[in-house]
């Protein structure tokens, strides 16, 4: 399994035009306001306060690269759907995910982020759409799974599985993960999900040659 030995913060970007020159293979964490991206982003990289997790939802504004092993990235993409943002700021989002989306960047995998509590919010399939539409797998990481008693949990992994079963077999997405940052529950799972989309990654490529 990879083993994550240098995670470093590289840079923020809130203009396309900043994207880091080096082209390297990206997991992407995607997620609303909150639901436990940088949190998961320091868990996986071993380092605790590595990406800013804060109790201020909507605090990280822009897409903050990280560079691991000097050998890929971890993209923490801005949270979505916190109430305070004034309108003019959400279409800007909008656009920059958008257009993030469709760099032609090699992403190996996004991890798309939903509470385990919740069920997904509009926003959350609206990303789930883009995704399947720009054909970059992805999968659903069920957050702060330490919540939910055990039999919950189990039952609510089963209504995502069933809910996109079409997704699971048809579309992008490669798995749904229960994780909690609290108990560590689901990072291994995550790891070597991670790893096999490397290989899927660098099979595409061969085959786009
Ligand atoms: N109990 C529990 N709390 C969690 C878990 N993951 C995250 N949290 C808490 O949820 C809050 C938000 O976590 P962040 O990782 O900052 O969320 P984020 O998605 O990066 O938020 P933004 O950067 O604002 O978009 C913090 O107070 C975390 O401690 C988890 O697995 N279990
Ligand atoms: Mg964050």
């Amino acid at each position: 399994m990879i083993k994550i030995s240098t995670a470093e913060f590289l840079q923020g970007v809130a203009d396309l035009r900043q994207l880091p020159k080096r082209e390297l293979r990206e997991i992407l964490f995607i997620g609303r306001s909150n639901v436990g991206k940088s949190s998961l982003l320091n868990k996986l990289s071993g380092r605790k306060s590595l990406a800013r997790s804060s109790s201020t939802p909507g605090k990280t504004r822009e897409i903050n690269y990280y560079i691991v092993n000097d050998e890929f990235y971890f993209v923490d993409l801005p949270g979505y759907g916190y109430a305070k943002v004034p309108e003019q700021m959400r279409a800007g989002w909008k656009k920059l995910i958008e257009d993030f989306l469709q760099r032609g960047q090699p992403i190996a995998i996004a991890l798309q982020l939903i509470d385990s509590r919740q069920e997904p919010t509009p926003l959350d399939l609206m990303m789930m759409d883009w995704l399947e539409y720009y054909e970059i797998p992805y999968l659903l990481v069920l957050t702060k799974a330490d919540k939910l008693p055990v039999s919950k949990l189990s039952k609510q992994v089963g209504a995502y599985e069933k809910r996109f079963e079409f997704q699971r077999n048809e579309g992008c997405c490669k798995g749904i993960v229960p994780f909690s940052v609290v108990s560590g529950s689901g990072k291994t799972s995550l790891m070597k999900m991670i790893e096999s989309s490397f290989v899927d990654t660098k099979r595409q490529k061969k085959e786009a040659v």
